[in-house]
């Protein structure tokens, strides 16, 4: 077990190699999202147990206590009959199947590095519009040479994340921090409507995770309200009405920045792709990076093993 040669390269796994083979040590499984990498830091983290990649094929389902993955098959957790917990490697989790998981506390990233780089994907757009690069851009196509176009400073341009959590806080703390205007909404925490939230921001964030509520949650109204404003998406592809964005684009809404889309990687065929008042990025505003991720699903699986509750603990409550 074990083998992945990512892995034997740390002294820390050869050691706890050695010893699981004297004892009956549990088995962490691996999600093998990216040839090695976590399985690595995972082992280096963990020392008290054995850790073992999930394509390993000796690998005895009855020693696994605990999944690191992002998106193993319901099937093959099925098969762990003493799972204790699964550890998420990223920090949604729409792409699970919650009832046809075991019953095991299943939490979800929390990982203040992704935060930050989210905040910092988020702040160089905000940064890219306020010093408005794309008009410029489009200026330079014709060799246009005009510097008064630019009289907003960051104090003028409200930043707005729709959306809550650790993620939406740390955007809107980066943004106010470089001097930005920032106002969030939540549906449990606001102090306007959210029609009037949109018509105040310069630019929205969304940050919403995919549920019942949320899909398509930012359609004709919202972006009717933002106006001329930009939208960023960094939570979820399919809480945006695309037709309505398309529209709002072909109106006054100034540009779009999509990370995330309802159907990953994005269909070459897209119209998404090519206009001209969109930009896409695939999935990369928050890394998940096993350097800082690794050492708080480890934290995680310590509390969790001394009988409390890590943060993050996705709850099986259907969605409202
Ligand atoms: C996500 C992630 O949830 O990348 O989007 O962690």
């Amino acid at each position: 077990m074990g083998q992945n040669g990512a892995v034997t390269e740390q002294p820390e796994h050869s050691e706890h190699s050695e010893q699981s083979q004297q004892s009956e040590q549990t088995v962490v499984l691996v999600d093998d999202i990216d040839g090695g990498a976590w399985l690595a830091h995972v082992a280096a983290a963990l020392p008290g147990f054995e850790v073992c990649g999930a394509r390993d094929p000796d690998v005895d389902p009855e020693r696994v206590t605990h999944v690191v993955m992002w998106k193993l098959p319901a099937e093959r957790i099925a098969t762990l009959v003493n799972l204790e917990a699964i550890l998420m490697m990223g920090a949604g989790y729409d792409h699970l199947d919650l009832d046809a998981l075991p019953d095991v506390p299943i939490i979800r990233l929390i990982d203040s590095a992704m935060a930050d780089d989210i905040a910092q994907y988020v702040l160089s757009w905000v940064i890219h519009f306020q010093r408005d690069f794309d008009r410029f851009a489009g200026m330079q196509q014709s060799a246009t040479w005009r510097g008064d176009i630019s009289p907003v400073f960051a104090r003028d341009v409200t930043v707005g994340v729709f959306g809550s959590g650790v993620i939406g806080a740390r955007v809107l703390e980066t943004c106010a921090h470089h001097g930005f205007s920032t106002v969030g909404w939540s549906r449990s925490d606001h102090d306007r409507p959210l029609l009037q939230f949109f018509a105040d921001c310069d630019v929205v964030v969304d940050l919403l995770p995919l549920t019942d509520t949320t899909r398509s949650a930012i359609g004709v109204a919202e972006l009717a309200a933002l106006d001329d404003g930009v939208l960023i998406n960094v939570g979820r592809g399919a809480t945006v009405d695309t037709e309505a964005l398309l529209a709002a684009l072909d109106g006054p809404l100034r540009a779009a920045v999509l990370d995330v889309f309802e159907i990953e990687p994005l269909s070459p065929t897209s119209p998404l792709w090519s206009h001209p008042l969109i930009t896409v990025t695939p999935h990369v505003a928050g890394r998940s990076d096993p350097v800082t991720a690794v050492p708080v699903i480890a934290a995680s699986i310590d509390s969790l093993r001394v009988g409390a509750m890590p943060a993050g603990v996705i709850s099986r409550r259907p969605a409202r």
